[in-house]
């Protein structure tokens, strides 16, 4: 595919799904299910298992939900099931509702590895692989505080509840901000993965409180919306955004001086480490329960050096 010319991976999918490997092979079969179809960062995460998938000699198929949203997610599991693939690497969308069919999954004799998000017992599963999200969401909380030493309101957008990574770097952020003099925190409010849902939402809190200093932005789609209602709202020079992830757009962003920093994930470190658990499985070898992968603070003094490795791919 034009993708795999450009990016080295076939990357872009948009819910028809995309396979790679020699038909016939062998190999093993791995099946990578994204959160949500589309999302750059998973699109990243393609690339990390293809790329490691090729070195194994197996073959990755890659499908992904067209919304991040587990009633979608669910089908798409259980049809990979009935396909018998041997590991499924995969971003439940839900804590609690997609443990049953993954357990049901391993059950089936697939090895079963979490990739980025995780579920409430993932003790069916292989290994459980992440950033560190806690310390993320921290991270965030103290470049809002570098730039307003004195303290504020801080406001948090989030995508729903039940998703463990996105609750994880609310906690972080929240306990740090909580624990910060000076600093007034307003919660914590859900924009379903919707960049315009998100939009709205910071336009409303800035008009019922317009002396908010900084916003913390859980995800590229809650980003890209917190940024347009900023901007909406007038209010660019006064409010701090820090966003979690670095698509090609929230870079841009970063650089015009509309977002002030970003949490950088490694996307496609956590799509190689999840082949490299499942092939482990699958050969007998050992297995590591759980991986914490890094972050890196992208801001305009570094994305133009060491920083732009950390931008994800769009294809
Ligand atoms: O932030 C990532 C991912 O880590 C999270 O679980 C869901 O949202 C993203 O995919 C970004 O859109």
């Amino acid at each position: 595919t034009a993708g795999l010319a450009l990016a080295g991976c076939s990357g872009g999918d948009s819910g028809g799904g995309s396979s790679t490997g020699a038909a016939g092979s062998d190999g093993y079969k791995i099946a990578f299910v994204q959160g949500v179809a589309g999302d750059e960062f998973y699109i990243s995460m393609q690339c990390g298992i293809e790329a490691a998938a090729e070195k194994a000699g197996a073959t990755v198929t890659t499908q992904g939900p067209e919304k991040f949203d587990p009633t979608l997610q669910k089908p798409l599991v259980d049809s990979i099931v009935a396909s018998k693939p041997d590991a499924l690497l995969i971003a439940p969308t839900d804590v609690t509702a997609m443990e049953a069919p993954l357990k049901a999954a391993a059950d089936a004799g697939i090895k079963v590895v979490l990739v980025d998000t995780t579920v409430e017992d993932p003790s069916f599963a292989v290994s459980a692989i992440a950033s560190d999200n806690v310390g993320g969401g921290e991270a965030a909380f103290k470049a809002i505080q570098d730039a307003h030493p004195d303290g504020g309101k801080v406001l948090v957008v989030s995508v729903d509840p039940g998703i463990s990574t996105t609750d994880a770097r609310v906690e972080g952020f929240q306990k740090a901000a909580e624990g910060a003099d000076g600093f007034d925190y307003l919660g914590v409010q859900y924009s379903h993965n919707e960049p315009a849902t998100a939009a709205e939402i910071v336009t409303a809190a800035l008009q019922k409180d317009p002396d908010i200093v900084g916003i913390f932005a859980a995800n590229l789609f809650a980003a890209e919306g917190t940024a347009t209602g900023v901007q909406q709202a007038g209010k660019q020079d006064s409010v701090t955004i820090v966003g979690f992830d670095a698509g090609p757009a929230q870079v841009e962003q970063l650089k015009a001086g509309t977002v002030q920093a970003l949490v950088a994930q490694e996307p496609a470190t956590i799509g190689q480490d999840g082949v490299e658990q499942a092939i482990a499985a699958l050969d007998g070898d050992d297995t590591e329960a759980e991986i914490q992968t890094g972050f890196t603070i992208l801001t305009k003094d570094n994305i133009e050096g060491e920083g732009a490795d950390a931008v994800y791919k769009s294809s």
